[in-house]
């Protein structure tokens, strides 16, 4: 019951496990060079952690995300591709997932359709918001693990949740975001309660 609600669910770090997919490649690519674990992570940008570790680790970092098939093999996030599922087949709910692709546009823009086929269906391809600016999205509430969204609108219409991630799992809940701090917390209270 209630009003329609529009929900924009984020990708990376929210259904798709972007960080556990880097290390993994990372290592796997440079077995010699030092890491940051994921307990160790700060910061949302992982380039910007390892160029601080060590300057060249900052291209050797994007080097992974910018190869084929890193986004296409990413693991989906526990609980997260069910509760997608879930929250499109409540009713007057309309879910998107909208995320920002990189800008090396070879492969990522291509593989974010294909993972959203392969995990959620032919059907979800109707529902992919592909964008690097979520401020002029409208919507009722963006859940993504990002603590700072900004862009050119400076007063969104969606209220973010602030997912929870290795990167971000320090700040303190604030007055500044509501948060989940996985798919196993009360997603759906939270959409009850934007419905009121
Ligand atoms: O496409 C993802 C990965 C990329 O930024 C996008 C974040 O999308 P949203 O989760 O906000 O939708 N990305 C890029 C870098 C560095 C680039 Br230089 C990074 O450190 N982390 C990261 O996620």
């Amino acid at each position: 019951s209630g009003k329609r609600l529009r929900v924009l669910v984020d990708m990376d770090g929210v259904i798709a496990d972007f960080e556990g997919g880097f290390l993994k490649k990372y290592r796997a690519k440079y077995p010699n060079e030092p890491y940051i674990t994921l307990e160790d992570r700060r910061g949302f940008w992982v380039s910007s952690q390892y160029g601080n570790l060590r300057s060249d680790l900052c291209e050797k970092a994007i080097s992974i995300w910018e190869s084929k098939d890193f986004f296409i093999e990413l693991e989906p996030l526990p609980g997260g591709v069910q509760a997608v599922k879930e929250m499109a087949k409540m009713e007057n709910t309309d879910v998107f997932i909208c995320t920002s692709p990189i800008k090396h546009y070879i492969h990522c823009p291509y593989e974010k359709y294909a993972w959203i086929e392969k995990h959620l269906g032919y059907d979800f391809l109707d529902k992919i918001i592909l964008t690097r600016d979520k401020t002029v999205v409208t919507g009722d509430v963006l859940i993504d693990d990002k603590p700072d969204i900004l862009g050119v609108e400076p007063n969104p219409s969606w209220e973010h949740i602030l997912f929870t991630a290795c990167h971000n799992k320090h700040i303190l809940p604030s007055s500044s975001h509501r948060h989940l701090l996985s798919w196993a917390d009360d997603w759906r209270g939270i959409l009850e309660g934007k419905r009121l």
